[in-house]
């Protein structure tokens, strides 16, 4: 059964597997950053950048979206924050000399980890049509082409303005300001991809789409739950909270397929015990859940729940909530403990185990991530997991809430600033009063719609604030035939990668500056605002002297951008905002709720909350005016006999599509990420042993497959009839309409595909 990879594999992949770890961090992943960081910015550089690092007059971390604690440790950063800083304060350049020697073709044949490595870009390049190379080209001849392109369009709607999260609340405001007086509501971003779910599910039962809690409620809590999150490779610092929290006798419960080394045991690097000893157990119960079997897992406990006396809040249930009679009936009526278990994988005695300890908690905190919205069911999955905090009164109250944890560094904020294609009527409305102008109505174009708007030739310019939009999307060969039959496609980008090697017909790169560089405009030295995933605002301020002279900042980029396409017909100080950015943030306090008198209170150390009605006042901005229960039919994965069940997931050593180095530390897998972990009684099961090789081949309902070849087979100890390999090298995968119900969002978590012999048909 053993085969070799093919010899066209972009890495060259030579996975070595040992022993998973049970524990995370400790002296090892300090070491490891730091190899990591010097290779690429030298040892006074790493230094000097990593001391900045969260600090209150520094930068915020490029990496996750956790918030910063009240007093930060001197040394506030994690091994994963400090690989995401070195990417970016890297020494090394990619110059028009680089683009001179190399093709865009062959670009095109680089792997991603590749095309990383190569360094910071430090001039616009310009890729005319019919061109083989890239070339400089002038700032202003860059927007002049993006102007062509725009204005010969039949229709705004035929533009596509996509954003990554690590955009500033600066940037993200003038750019959607910018979309929107040029026609169009196309502003899909990363979090189409990411928590589109809990977004959806939350604005809809608790009426805002963000988390309530705040970092001191998880020391607060009785218990926390995470589910489907990997926090010591995704939200290091998450981890130093929840050994707090532990220290003051929370209770932990995981649920996930993986039995994750961060959350089984964590030793902090920010102290002698956590360096020398054996950590902090962090776990009390490990729930391993099959793939997409949360909503029927939460089911159970709910109905487990209203079945014993007194554990509802029922004071609470009256006087906040509405549909718990409609829900509790559904609920009781859904007593299929032989249901229950196919799906969960669990058995009965865990889920007994797990109700004990939620019966014992007074206060509840549900964590989650991607392994909760990334289903076709995410949504009501987690209008699940509202349905049992609410149950007992688990809104609204110190050290307890929802905690959907975000991943990249500003997504949250982006949303906050109104990169949203469905924008409420109300966000529009104040644009409209603020800046004269009358915004589009009509809802724009997601990801997955965005990308099948390109692909039937209805979008014809493609611009993107950041990212690396055909690799982190579904469907890689579908989407990159459709990024080719654009006009034009634009990316404002800090580092070279695959979107920028998969072109329309003209194609520009714009290169801008990081969170840790300087950032001087003619109205003097600028600092940015973020969001963190708990609703906290506060100042970035870079230090670095910039990659090069030639770079622009991203919210100069967009106001030059406005000023070029729009000219006259736009009222908008384009060039006020350009020159200081405390002039943006007056605006933003003009029209955002919650950031009234933004420049004072941003000023302040720490900086500041944003409302959040739920928890502040358990008010709750629904259409019903109150919490909502919901009762939707509980659904899981079908899975076919014979057929794995795969998430596709991230490595210990990658940013979503950036790759930092080809380990995995925590699961044993070294040197390789073309690897496919199997339940060993499964692998052997269809004969395939530890170190075979396998294709993975993905079976949609329309009958058609797609496939990913040269897989080492790892047996490891997953959930039965769940596998898991790295994305984005699985996004071939990954159909473009298997997407959750309501929020759309590519279903990542749950592919189904069968192991397949190299060669065999
Ligand atoms: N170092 C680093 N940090 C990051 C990122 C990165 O790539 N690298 N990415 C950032 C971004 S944008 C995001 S969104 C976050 C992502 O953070 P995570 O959501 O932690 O990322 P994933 O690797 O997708 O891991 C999903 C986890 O959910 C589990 N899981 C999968 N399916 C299910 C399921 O059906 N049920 C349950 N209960 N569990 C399931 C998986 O086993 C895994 O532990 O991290 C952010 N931070
Ligand atoms: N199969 C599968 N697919 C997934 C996921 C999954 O779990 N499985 N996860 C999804 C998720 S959660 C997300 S969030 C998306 C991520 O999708 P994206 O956000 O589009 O992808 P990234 O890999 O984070 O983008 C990396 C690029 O951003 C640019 N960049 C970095 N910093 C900056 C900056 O400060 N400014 C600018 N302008 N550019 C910068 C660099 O050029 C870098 O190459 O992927 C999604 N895709
Ligand atoms: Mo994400």
């Amino acid at each position: 059964m053993a085969g070799k990879p093919p010899a066209s594999d972009p890495i060259q992949d030579a996975p070595q597997v040992s022993e998973p770890q049970h524990s995370a961090v400790g002296l090892p992943a300090i070491t490891h950053a730091l190899r990591i960081a010097q290779q690429q910015m030298g040892v006074r550089r790493t230094a000097l950048t990593l001391l900045r690092v969260n600090q209150r007059d520094g930068f915020d971390c490029p990496g996750c979206a956790w918030p910063e604690p009240d007093k930060p440790h001197t040394a506030e950063f994690c091994e994963n924050g400090a690989k995401a800083v070195a990417e970016e304060a890297t020494l090394r350049r990619v110059t028009p000399d680089f683009f001179a020697a190399h093709s865009v073709a062959d670009l095109a044949t680089r792997s991603g980890y590749w095309l990383g490595q190569q360094g910071r870009l430090t001039h616009p390049m310009y890729l005319a049509e019919g061109a083989d190379h890239y070339v400089p080209v002038p700032w202003e001849r860059a927007f002049d082409i993006i102007g062509e392109e725009l204005t010969a369009l039949d229709s705004p709607d035929e533009a596509v303005f996509y954003t990554s999260g690590r955009t500033s609340n600066e940037a993200a405001f003038l750019y959607q300001l910018f979309a929107r007086e040029f026609g169009t509501n196309n502003l899909p971003d990363c979090s189409n991809m990411c928590h589109e779910s809990s977004g959806s599910a939350l604005t809809e039962t608790l009426g805002v789409g963000k988390g309530s809690v705040l970092l001191e409620d998880l020391y607060k809590a009785d218990l926390i739950i995470v589910a489907g999150q990997n926090p010591g490779t995704n939200h290091p610092r998450m981890l130093t909270a929840l050994e707090k929290a532990k220290a003051g006798g929370t209770k932990i419960i995981s649920i996930n397929p993986l039995p994750e080394a961060g959350l089984e045991r964590f030793k902090n690097p920010q102290t002698p015990r956590g360096l020398a000893g054996g950590g902090t157990a962090l776990t009390d119960l490990f729930l391993q859940v099959r793939l997409g079997g949360d909503q029927a897992l939460f089911r159970a406990l709910n109905r487990m729940i209203l079945a014993t006396e007194g554990a509802v809040d029922e004071e609470f249930v009256r006087a906040h909530t509405h549909g718990f009679e409609e829900f509790a009936r559904v609920a009781r009526a859904d007593d299929d403990w032989d249901e229950t278990l196919a799906a969960t994988g669990l058995t009965r005695a865990e889920i007994d185990s797990a109700l004990e300890m939620v019966l014992a908690s007074r206060r509840t905190i549900v964590c989650w991530a991607m392994g909760l919205t990334q289903h076709k069911h995410s949504v009501p999955t987690i209008r699940e997991v509202v349905n049992f905090l609410l149950l007992r009164g688990n809104i609204g109250r110190p050290g307890a809430g929802v905690c959907p944890v975000r991943g990249h560094s500003n997504v949250q904020g982006d949303r906050t600033m109104g990169i949203f294609e469905r924008p409420a009527p109300a966000f529009l409305d104040a644009l409209e009063k603020e800046f004269g102008f009358a915004p589009p109505r009509e809802h724009g174009l997601d990801v997955v719609r965005a990308i099948r708007a390109l692909r039937d030739g209805q979008a014809k310019v493609f611009f993107a604030m950041g990212g690396n939009f055909v690799s982190a999307t579904p469907d890689t060969d579908v989407t990159e035939a459709a990024m080719r039959r654009a006009r034009l496609t634009v990316h404002v980008s800090t580092k070279l990668n695959r979107s920028h090697a998969v072109t329309g017909a003209r194609a520009l790169i714009l290169p801008t500056l990081g969170r840790t560089e300087r950032d001087v405009r003619g109205g003097g030295e600028q600092f940015v605002t973020v969001e963190d995933s708990m609703g906290m605002v506060h100042a970035s301020r870079g230090r670095l002297e910039p990659a090069s002279g030639g770079l622009l900042s991203e919210p100069a980029i967009v106001a030059r951008l406005a000023r070029r396409v729009l000219g006259a017909r736009s009222r908008t100080p384009w060039e006020e905002f350009e020159e200081d950015y405390a002039t943006i943030r007056d605006r933003i306090a003009r029209v955002i709720p919650g950031f009234e008198d933004f420049n004072a209170r941003v000023a302040r150390p720490g900086g500041f909350a944003l409302p959040h009605a739920p928890r502040d006042s358990r008010s709750f901005p629904t259409a019903t005016g109150k919490a909502n229960f919901t009762a939707a039919p509980v659904e899981y994965p079908a899975v076919p006999e014979g057929r794995l069940l795969l998430q596709t997931l991230r490595s210990h050593d990658q940013y979503n599509t950036t790759v930092y180095g080809l380990d995995d530390r925590y699961r044993g897998i070294k040197n390789g990420r073309r690897v496919v972990l199997v339940h060993p009684d499964d692998a052997r099961e269809r004969g395939f042993a530890d170190g075979a090789y396998t294709d993975l081949v993905s079976e949609w309902t329309d009958g058609s497959e797609r496939r990913a070849a040269g897989f080492r087979v790892v047996h490891y100890p997953t959930a039965r009839g769940c596998a898991a390999a790295y994305y984005p090298e699985t996004n071939v995968l990954i159909p473009l309409d298997h997407t959750a119900d309501t929020s759309n969002t590519p279903a990542s978590k749950s592919v189904v595909v069968r192991l397949e012999s190299p060669g065999q048909d």
